[in-house]
Parts: C-alpha cells; sequence; structure tokens
C-alpha cells in the first residue's frame, strides 16, 4: 500500500536507486523509515527523502539533547550551589556547637570550684559554730565561778552554794519565808556531802530547821525545792509525830554526826538558809 504511494506521486518508478548510499548504518534501527521495496529500482528517490527527514530527526533529537544537557548542566550547577550552602551552614552550625561545649565546659568548671566553695564554707560554718558553742560554754562556767565566788555578807561559801545561818530563833514557816526574804530557800541535803556540810554549819548540840516537810501530805516528805526524798538521815524512831509533826530539824551529835527529827513546826529554832 505505501508502495504505491510513492510511485504515484514522486514518478520515480523502474529508477534503479543508488546502491553505494547506506544510510540506515548511521541511523538507529526504530528510528528508520520505512523504506519501499527495491527490486524494481524505484526506491531511490524515496531514500533521498527518507534521508533528509532522518537528518532532520537527528538534528531535533541533537537539539533536544543539547536543551536537556543544558537543563542538566544548570540541575547540576543549581545543586552544586545548594550543596556549597548546606557544607557553610555546616560549618556554621559546627562552629556554634563547638562555642556551646567550649561555654559548656566553662560553667561545669565554674560550677565544680563553687560546690568546692560551698563545701569549704559549710566546713567552716561547722568549725565556727563548735567554737562559738564551746565559747558560751565557757562564758557561762566563767560567769558561774564568778557568781560562785561571791556570797552575801555574813553567807557562808561552801562548793557551789552560799549557806546562811541564823542567829535568832523562828517558826518553821517563818524561818522558810526568811530564806525566801533572802533569794533563797531552807536548806535541802540530797548527799553525804551536804549532810556533813550542814552538820557542821549547825554546831554541835545544836538545833535548825531544814526544808524537809509533809505538811502537804502526811507521810510524803518533800524538800522545799520539790525534789522528793532520797537519801535519809532520820533519827532512830523518826518521823513519828504523824500529822502532829510535819517539820524537820536537824540535831548534831557530835561534829561528825547529825539526824533529822519531826517535829512541831510551829517550834522555834534557827534555821539555815542556801542559794
Ligand atoms: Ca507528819
Ligand atoms: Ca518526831
Amino acid at each position: 500500500m505505501s508502495e504505491e504511494i510513492y510511485e504515484n506521486r514522486d514518478g520515480f518508478k523502474g529508477k534503479k536507486p543508488d546502491e553505494t548510499m547506506n544510510i540506515d548504518d548511521h541511523i538507529p534501527i526504530n528510528k528508520r523509515p520505512i523504506m519501499p521495496c527495491k527490486k524494481d529500482g524505484v526506491g531511490d528517490q524515496h531514500s533521498e527523502r527518507n534521508q533528509l527527514t532522518s537528518s532532520n530527526t537527528m538534528t531535533k533529537e541533537r537539539y533536544q539533547l543539547q536543551i536537556n544537557g543544558n537543563n542538566l548542566t544548570e540541575e547540576r550547577d543549581q545543586l552544586q550551589t545548594s550543596n556549597n550552602t548546606l557544607t557553610k551552614e555546616r560549618d556554621q552550625q559546627q562552629t556554634i556547637d563547638n562555642t556551646l561545649i567550649k561555654e559548656r565546659d566553662q560553667l561545669q568548671t565554674r560550677y565544680n570550684t563553687l560546690t568546692k566553695e560551698r563545701d569549704q564554707i559549710q566546713t567552716r560554718y561547722n568549725t565556727l559554730t563548735e567554737e562559738r558553742d564551746q565559747l558560751q560554754k565557757e562564758t557561762e562556767r566563767l560567769k558561774q565561778s564568778l557568781v560562785e565566788k561571791v556570797c552575801p555578807q555574813g553567807w557562808k561559801k561552801l562548793g557551789s552554794s552560799c549557806y546562811y545561818v541564823s542567829t535568832d530563833s523562828k517558826s518553821w514557816e517563818e524561818s522558810r519565808q526568811d530564806c525566801r526574804n533572802r533569794g533563797a530557800h531552807l536548806v535541802v541535803i540530797n548527799s553525804q556531802e551536804k549532810q556533813t556540810l550542814v552538820n557542821w554549819l549547825c554546831g554541835r548540840k545544836n538545833y535548825v530547821w531544814i526544808g524537809l516537810t509533809d505538811s502537804v501530805s502526811e507521810g510524803t516528805w518533800k524538800w522545799v525545792d520539790d525534789t522528793p526524798l532520797t537519801t535519809k538521815y532520820w533519827n532512830s524512831g523518826d518521823p513519828n509525830g504523824g500529822r502532829a509533826e510535819n517539820c524537820v530539824y536537824f540535831y548534831s551529835w557530835t561534829s561528825d554526826k547529825g539526824e533529822w527529827w519531826d517535829y512541831d513546826c510551829s517550834y522555834k529554832y534557827r534555821w539555815i538558809c542556801e542559794k
């Protein structure tokens, strides 16, 4: 069918084609035009036209390839530019990272230094607190010793206390009040040392009121400083007065022995104050 179209339109029917030209060698198989049959020598003119068409096609393809190449070059350049930009940003970020790492290390060092200083201050504080407490104790001790060194006129200093021995005689209650008026209280005997001391203050064959009573609760003996009775030096048989005898006097038998009696509180004896 196509063969007839070529023959009628171009009038080359019967001519022998130039067998030396073979452009097919330069055209890809799939790009080759459909050639007429050469058995009658009528394909030569068609072949020239086809060669021209193929050349145009190749030119167009070359242009297209050129354009594609240009596009690829442009894309490559853009990619290169993008790559350069990213590389630059990466370097900047790296610089920032390095700076931050350096600052972090400096802060860590500063933190360590401050921690060390804090610990030193804490240690110093503890030491000062300890020294302050020791100084306070020492101050209290010195104050106490200063007070201890001074007793009012007419009082005797024995141990850490001052003692007053009355010259006149009063009832137990009046004696107790006299001591209160002197900023003291009737003497309390809570140790062998105090017992010996009061015996000496009392004087041999003498009597003195001491600060022991069961007037609040019969049979329950209490010292005037509200301490309970523990160490006892009762005379044999005492206490024996019941509700009639609620106060205690001290009697000195000898220079190294004294004893206690419960007795009528209204009776008048000398007394000993302590402070
Ligand atoms: Ca009694
Ligand atoms: Ca008695």
